[in-house]
């Protein structure tokens, strides 16, 4: 079945194709082959195809992060023991950046379990951002509603959040549960970073690094997602600095665009023990090369500020791509990845994401560790959890508690035990 859907701005629309016969990956790139060819044998070597493969993200799908570092004020204005009925300790914390006579900020929610005779060490955490700002994450009226620009929509009003904004959000936030299962949950509005439409990278964090003369990014510069990715290191270096944060076991998790984002910061910052990418399907976990659901072209046509300039010319000529997201995948190795898909979200296309947690699977192996085992997908809500983990859950596009739980499990199993 190929349907017509999804017009961009410019009108045009898309040919999307949702038939498993016209779908396929048959030639990817070798994650283990060098750019010459030469074949990767050992650990050793892997660090140097790893360093490849990641230039070649930088340059031609999510665009080069800046490395010079930012000055970053740290303002931890809350802290509130016996929050949430004593269940939670709550922090919230503005991290301002500054340079070039720009400045950014972002405002962090954390909550860690309340100390008890079990739990008394830094908490294991996860960390991701939200879509609607923190006060959506949780009915909780402590949190301070988020002062950024909003796109408009209910509970909006003059791009603002207003009080109906609180908890609107808190089914993909399971908060209570996270911290009985004794993590700790750290979120941010990704909309402090990049406000997510294409205003010609003058509103995000983007300025603060332009060089003399700059009015944008340069083709093989950092798009949103590339910002968003930013922040999630930017709010760990905030909690390497919390000694009630277990930092060395922090797992960087992200719904859709944000699991775009949660990959690609996985892969940049080594410093995440554990990688999360839920139903994040194109530019994310899903294979560009398999031509099912949305499409490069589609997906650069609809949100053109999400990836570098360069990605633009794949769009209908994925083959000519230099990489495919197995590799990005393949970039978390040794580190615990999981990939969870939605059985009704064919637009994110759940097989190419499990593909691809596939063909990473060669890298682990290289390395000493279990990727997948089988090229067939698990049946519904059968969790396989190796070194790679993958369910595919009933449902549609969303984070459910299922999720959730899955999350935790894969995060006890592979990192603290
Ligand atoms: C869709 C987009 C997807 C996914 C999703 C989301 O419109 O096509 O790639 O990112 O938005 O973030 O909810």
């Amino acid at each position: 079945m190929s349907v017509i859907s999804n017009a961009g701005r410019d009108g045009q629309a898309d040919q999307v194709n949702y038939d498993e016969s016209q779908a396929g990956a048959n030639r990817l790139p070798d994650p283990l082959a060098f750019l010459d060819s030469r074949q990767v044998r050992t650990a050793a070597e892997w660090r140097q195809r790893r360093r490849e493969i990641l230039v070649l993200f930088e340059k031609y799908v999510y665009g080069m992060t800046p490395r010079q570092p930012v000055e970053m004020q740290v303002e931890r204005w809350e802290l509130a023991e016996g929050a949430l009925h004593g269940l939670a300790r709550r922090e919230q914390v503005r991290l301002s950046f500054s340079g070039n006579r720009h400045t950014g900020r972002m405002e962090l929610l954390v909550y860690l379990p309340a100390k008890t005779a079990h739990a008394h060490g830094p908490a294991p955490l996860f960390l991701g951002l939200n879509f609607k700002g923190n006060q959506a994450t949780h009915a909780d009226p402590a949190i301070r509603l988020t002062q950024a620009w909003m796109p408009e929509q209910e509970g909006v009003i003059d791009h603002r959040a207003t009080e109906a904004m609180r908890g609107v959000e808190a089914s993909r936030w399971p908060v209570e549960r996270i911290l009985e299962r004794g993590f700790g949950l750290a979120t941010a509005y990704y909309g402090d970073l990049d406000p997510d439409f294409d205003d010609g990278f003058q509103n995000g964090v983007q300025p603060i690094f332009y060089q003399p003369g700059q009015g944008r990014p340069r083709k093989n510069e950092w798009g949103a997602i590339g910002a968003w990715a930013w922040g999630l290191s930017r709010a760990l270096d905030y909690l390497e600095t919390d000694p009630e944060v277990d930092a060395r076991r922090v797992a960087v998790l992200g719904h859709s665009r944000l699991g775009k984002a949660a990959l690609w910061a996985g892969a940049q910052d080594e410093r995440f023990a554990l990688v999360i990418s839920n139903d994040s399907g194109c530019g994310g976990a899903a294979l560009s090369r398999r031509n099912f659901g949305e499409s490069v072209a589609s997906i650069n046509r609809r949100f053109p500020h999400w990836f570098c300039e360069n990605f633009k010319q794949y769009g209908g000529h994925e083959q000519a791509l230099p990489v495919d997201q197995h590799m990005l995948l393949a970039l978390i190795a040794p580190r615990a990845l999981y990939v969870a898909s939605a059985a009704e979200d064919l637009w994110a296309d759940p097989r190419g994401e499990y593909l691809a947690a596939w063909h990473a699977s060669p890298v682990y192996r290289l390395l000493g560790l279990e990727g997948l085992a089988s090229q067939e997908m698990p049946g519904l809500e059968q969790p396989v959890m190796k070194h790679i983990g993958y369910h595919i859950r009933r449902g549609a596009h969303d984070v459910t508690g299922f999720d959730w739980e899955r999350f935790m499990d894969f995060f006890e199993l592979r990192i603290l035990d």
